[in-house]
């Protein structure tokens, strides 16, 4: 009898785990009861109805996000009417309004006026409407107290993410599952994450999509594609979100039957032309083309002999009537072993400022490298006054441990976008440069390659999901802090706990600096293992290409390491402003977190911490190995605090990550101490393996 009592006990117990266990597919969409009694009961006193003025589904979208909200803030379901429905009072209730306010700069923005007696949203457009409601919302889920004004408008007007998402379903460079879109379901079946994909966007005030991978087959611009892709474009349009579409250079040829894809012959042009008229019939508000062209074997202009401005502008040329923009990649690079892979977009482009259509935008990723753990910005940014410049961040963590090491990248995208390019004198920040304060561009646009997948939870590790969220909230408003950010994503999503919140946005703030440390520490860059790009290849000599190598990149010899790109050897410093290039050119000035990118130092140079480079490098690693132990303990004294399934998931892949940390490292000191020949520093141990059994846990990833 007892036993069997236990036993039903536990099932109980079990099912109310169950019961209680989050599978993270909200994001931070959460909504869940407020604990703070008091607070609760004030916010179901205040809004006891939304009050819509316009009746466009844009505004609906924001009406029922917010009844929803307070349904789940609060327990209480408000009523959702329209003005014209009714002449109810708007006391206790949440307006939202057409309006312009001042202070509102643009329009999508919005302000919301606050009381304990009723709020109003008001805004120009009805996007401005839905980003004020998601603003409101997030102040009630931070528990912000009621009486407020609060006035905001994006920095950046074209805030999107990449999906670099194939048409059989895999996602290059993605760790979360498969692609989102389901191509063999549309236009027939929607998929309900589309809707919730495309709340959580508009949440942060996210206004594209490209849908396709950059590596881009022509099918999606087939007829059969383009129905598809007009289904979701119809689910994302009441959210403000437009689409736009990857295209590969070659499509005249492979689609189109004819004989040349040459950007300066008519039939090619015609054929653009009518491609992207046939688009406009499915998509009247298409967003415009995204294009990686002459890069890593991708078609292009080039191939024609012709630039490419040549190729923006002929696209640009058959948009011209539509809203949509061509936004060009300057991701390009030649197999050269002895040029400087960090100068060649600069090289490339530089000459074409000025060249492109007005319906072109360039765009650049933040490091000149390629999404490097820690790179300093890219040199073109500042030195294009005549092109606007769009920033390509990375989400998905291709170089920063997939999706089992825990590292949240806002201070990695506050770094570039604060950085100084001193283009216009001292103040010049990145961030002003692609929000076209600087320069006046035209078009602004801040892309994000999306790390979303099928996976319940959406990106596989949960703080992937923070990701997500600070590359939204950056891209609208630059000068937000990632930690702040950090504090209202966990807000949101783990905790109502102050306590709890301090100690996740504390660990979220510590992660970056761990990983770098056990990985890139100093300014290394490009070790991984080739291919897959996790876990560590030092040794990696031979590639397809020079410059997809390790070594040369870190350059280790007995004479020392690191990548000279000082006026001595390839002079990349000198792309930079002089005041950047006298802030990175003097290893006993500069920030250390730089050091290799710029400098050639022999193992036993005196840095100004009195170290040598040696000591320095080799503490780093063990210090970033222990710092993922702390994670992990301290992340393990969050049990019981935070949902549990959660907390297993992050505790699971803290524990993959220490076990890598000390791959990355021992794979670093052992085959670096055969260049430099010295000991470790004292007091660190040595590792219990040796350079050949690190060499081994790589090779597994290459066995058939
Ligand atoms: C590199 C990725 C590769 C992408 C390329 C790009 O390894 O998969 O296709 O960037 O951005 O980081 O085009």
């Amino acid at each position: 009898m007892v036993r069997k009592t236990l036993g039903l006990l536990t099932v109980l117990i079990l099912w109310s785990f169950a019961l209680k266990a989050d599978d993270g597919s909200r994001l931070w969409l959460k909504y869940d009861l407020l604990e703070n009694q008091a607070y609760r009961k004030s916010v179901s006193k205040a809004f006891k109805k939304v009050i819509l003025t316009d009746n466009s589904e844009t505004s609906k979208v924001a009406a029922n996000e917010l009844a929803f909200a307070l349904k789940g803030l609060t327990g209480k379901s408000p009523l959702v009417v329209t003005a014209l429905q009714s002449d109810l009072s708007t006391s206790k209730a949440i307006v939202l309004r057409i309006g312009r306010p001042d202070g509102v700069e643009n329009e999508e923005g919005f302000e919301i006026i606050s009381s304990k007696k009723g709020t109003t949203i008001t805004a120009p457009s009805s996007k401005g409407l839905l980003y004020g409601a998601f603003a409101f919302i997030r102040k009630l889920q931070t528990q912000n107290p009621l009486e407020f004004t609060f006035t905001d408008s994006p920095k950046v007007q074209i805030r999107m993410l990449n999906h670099w998402d194939n048409a059989n379903g895999t996602v290059e460079r993605g760790y979360a599952g498969s692609s989102i879109w389901k191509w063999f379901e549309l236009p027939y079946r929607i998929d309900p994450r589309y809707i919730q994909y495309a709340r959580a966007n508009a949440s942060v005030g996210i206004n594209g999509a490209s849908i396709n991978n950059v590596n881009a087959s022509s099918r999606f611009l087939t007829t059969e594609y383009l129905e598809k892709i007009k289904a979701v474009a119809d689910v994302m349009r009441p959210y403000g979100i437009k689409v736009y579409i990857s295209v590969n250079f070659r499509s005249p040829r492979t689609l189109g039957g004819l004989d040349t894809s040459d950007p300066l012959d008519p039939e090619v042009r015609a054929w653009w032309k009518a491609k992207t008229e046939e688009i406009h019939r499915f998509i009247p508000d298409f967003g415009g083309y995204l294009v990686k062209a002459n890069s890593e074997g991708e078609p292009g202009p080039q191939d024609y002999g012709r630039t490419h401005a040549d190729g923006a502008n002929m696209l640009a040329d058959a948009l011209k009537g539509y809203e949509g923009v061509v936004i060009w990649r300057a991701f390009v690079y030649k197999a050269d072993p002895n040029g400087d892979r960090f100068k060649e977009a600069y090289n490339q482009f530089k000459p074409l400022d000025g060249t492109f259509d007005k319906k072109v935008i360039v765009q650049v990723k933040n490091g000149p490298i390629d999404f490097m753990p820690r790179e300093p910005f890219h040199p073109m940014f500042g030195a294009f006054p005549k092109t606007p410049l769009a920033m390509e961040f990375q989400i998905t963590q291709e170089y920063l441990g997939h999706s089992t090491h825990f590292t949240y990248l806002g201070p990695m995208y506050e770094e570039t976008l604060d950085t100084d390019t001193y283009a216009n004198g001292p103040g010049s920040t990145v961030g002003e440069v692609v929000d076209g304060s600087l320069h006046n561009y035209p078009v602004t646009v801040m892309a994000g390659v999306a790390n979303t997948g099928s996976d319940a939870n959406w990106t596989g590790h949960p703080f992937g999901q923070s990701n997500w969220y600070a590359f939204g909230r950056l891209a609208w408003d630059h000068t937000l802090t990632a930690e702040e950010i950090a504090t209202e994503w966990t807000k949101m999503t783990l905790s109502q706990d102050d306590e709890v919140v301090n100690k996740v946005s504390d660990l979220m703030m510590r992660s970056l600096p761990t990983y770098v440390k056990y990985t890139y520490p100093l300014g290394l860059h490009h070790m991984m293992g080739e291919g897959h790009h996790y876990g560590p290849q030092p040794w990696l000599a031979k590639s397809g290409r020079p410059d997809w190598t390790s070594v040369y990149y870190h350059r280790a010899a007995e004479d020392g390491i690191g990548f000279d790109r000082t006026g001595k050897m390839s002079d990349a410093l000198e792309l930079y402003a002089p005041e950047v290039q006298k802030k990175w050119n003097d290893p006993q000035k500069m920030d250390l977190n730089y050091l290799m990118w710029f400098h050639h130092l022999p193992w036993d140079y005196k840095l100004p911490s009195g170290q040598t480079v040696w000591n320095e490098l080799m503490t780093r690693y063990y210090e970033g190995v222990k710092e993922v132990e702390e994670l992990q303990k301290e992340w393990n004294s969050l049990g019981g605090k935070i949902d549990r399934e959660t907390f297993e998931n992050v505790k699971g892949r803290l524990a993959i990550q220490q076990k890598e940390a000390l791959w990355w490292r021992d794979a670093c000191y052992l085959y670096f101490k055969e260049f430099s020949k010295l000991p470790l520093p004292s007091g660190l141990q040595e590792p219990n393996r040796t350079l050949e059994d690190v060499k081994d846990l790589e090779k597994i990833y290459h066995l058939r």
